[in-house]
């Protein structure tokens, strides 16, 4: 079950071959995709040879082979971790029900939606970042941005897996459609915020890797405990793909943040060529609050039916010991509202309506552990000063707090206070443009390093720092 069958077009571990209705209806999208990937992955680096990880298997322990390929012969496949044919719905109202093979018909139209909406983030995500190849800072970075870049793309893959099998032909129509819409575009864009949004530099990759990816994490973890089966099983293996994609995040804003508190001790970063730290924080405040917006709503009724359905848990739904019970029912969460005078009131939520909330609380925990993690780097570099999550209520644009104005500090503001003091706390054009001058052109030398970043500790799988993790075609 855990082995990858490669002889097929498209590399599988779920059988499509003995299906040829959907054999047929893949290998019609297959081409779209390669067309869609040459005009929107990376631009300028389709024909050279990238060090990239394949999976194999989906065993936990041995899943990838690494190899040089050229991104557009990536062998982008189907994935699922194995079933267990005993599995239950554990939570909501089928819970005790055996786990669904297929759509329930009740549900169609909101799972389409919900495999939708996952869908067409992996693509977008992919269009953002197109052209940050040709300002690398590295080798290893260049290799790791491809990285994230083809497992989008298979990411993409394995919802429209799900759209075909499993939805006919909406789910085909729905397919299709993850090709047209382009992110940031005014007439067909990305469905969600977050991923029409600009990602013109190496440091707003950094913090979308950290923070953005971070999202897809908890929102995969949600659907993993999904009563659909395909569904939960198509997520688990993604799961294992996204940590890679936090890694890169992680680990290049605490390397931006090594390079600049070793510049401090040599005068102002800025004159040195590197990133100021108060500039790296605005970065982290507008991606961190861009990807608390894709929980959607805190109050939210979409989100209470998804759980109701049994087809959206808690992070670690199944996990023992970490919840009481599973229908969420007769239980509140208390949920802080303001007017837009600013009066405070608290309510008490039906649980199931603060889903989307309470997936959020747990989000918000594991990026205080990344903040530690990085306030540690500043601390062993004998750098003073320290970065911080802002407020989740500050500059939202979904649920109870958009529309109104607060502080990185979650105090409420009125407007013109708030207007006045925003270039202090968010990414102005000129830090744009000075963080954009110090990324002009592509370093290619293998082991060499821009200015403004330290060099990781080690190289992918085993290999060393200075290893060719990218060959040019010419
Ligand atoms: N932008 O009830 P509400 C990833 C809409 S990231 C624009 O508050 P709900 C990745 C919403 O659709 C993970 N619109 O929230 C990361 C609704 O519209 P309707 C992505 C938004 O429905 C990096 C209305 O506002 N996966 O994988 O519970 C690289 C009110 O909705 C936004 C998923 O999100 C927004 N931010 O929505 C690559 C999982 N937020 O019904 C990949 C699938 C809300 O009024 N999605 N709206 O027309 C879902 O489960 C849910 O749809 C949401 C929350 C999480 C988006
Ligand atoms: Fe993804
Ligand atoms: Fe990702």
């Amino acid at each position: 079950m855990g082995t990858i069958n490669y002889q097929e077009r498209i590399p599988n571990n779920v059988d499509i071959g003995n299906d040829r209705r959907l054999q047929r209806a893949l290998e019609a999208w297959q081409p779209n995709y390669i067309d869609w990937w040459m005009e929107m992955g990376p631009e300028g680096f389709q024909q050279d040879d990238v060090y990239l990880r394949t999976a194999v298997s989906v065993d936990k322990d041995g899943w990838a082979h690494f190899g040089h390929v050229k991104m557009p012969d990536y062998r982008w496949g189907i994935f699922l971790t194995p079933s267990d044919p005993n599995r239950a719905i554990h939570f909501g109202d089928h819970m005790g029900e055996k786990a669904w093979q297929k759509v329930p018909g009740e549900y169609r139209n909101i799972l389409r939606r919900i495999i939708v909406t996952q869908g067409d983030t992996e693509p977008a995500s992919v269009e953002q970042q197109r052209l940050l190849g040709q300002t690398c800072p590295s080798l290893y970075d260049l290799r790791n941005l491809f990285q994230v870049n083809v497992e989008e793309g298979r990411h993409l893959w394995a919802m429209v897996y799900l759209l075909h099998r499993y939805f006919g032909r909406d789910g085909r129509e729905e397919a299709e459609a993850l090709l047209e819409r382009r992110s940031g575009d005014i007439d067909s864009p990305r469905i969600l915020g977050a991923f029409n949004e600009p990602c013109e530099h190496w440091l707003s990759f950094f913090c979308f890797t950290t923070f953005t990816d971070r999202d897809g994490k908890y929102q995969l973890r949600a659907l993993a405990e999904s009563g659909f089966d395909p569904l939960a099983r198509t997520c688990n293996f993604m799961l294992t793909e996204e940590a890679h994609h936090m890694f890169v995040g992680h680990t290049g804003v605490g390397r931006v943040l090594k390079k600049t508190a070793e510049r401090m001790k040599e005068g102002d970063p800025r004159t040195l060529g590197a990133i100021p730290i108060d500039m790296v924080q605005k970065y982290i405040n507008l991606w961190y609050s861009l990807s608390l917006d894709l929980f959607g709503g805190e109050d939210s009724s979409n989100a209470a039916t998804f759980f109701g359905a049994s087809l959206k848990g808690r992070d670690q739904e199944g996990k023992a010991g970490k919840y009481d019970e599973h229908t969420g029912l007769g239980q509140t969460y208390d949920l802080a509202l303001f007017d837009k005078d600013g009066n405070h009131t608290i309510e008490k939520l039906p649980l199931r309506r603060a889903m989307n909330e309470v997936l959020r609380d747990a989000y918000v925990e594991d990026c205080e552990k990344v903040i530690r993690s990085w306030n540690r780097i500043l601390e062993k570099e004998g750098c003073e000063m320290r970065v911080k999550l802002p407020h989740r209520r500050f500059h939202r644009h979904q649920g109870v707090y958009s529309g109104l104005c607060f502080s990185p500090e979650g105090e409420f503001m009125r407007r013109e206070q708030y207007e006045a003091r925003k270039r202090e706390w968010l990414p102005t054009p000129e830090d744009s443009a000075y963080v954009k001058s110090l990324m002009t052109k592509a370093i290619t030398a293998p082991g060499k390093f821009a200015d403004w970043i330290a060099p990781p500790p080690r190289g992918i799988n085993g290999q060393p720092i200075e290893f060719d993790y990218v060959d040019f075609a010419h």
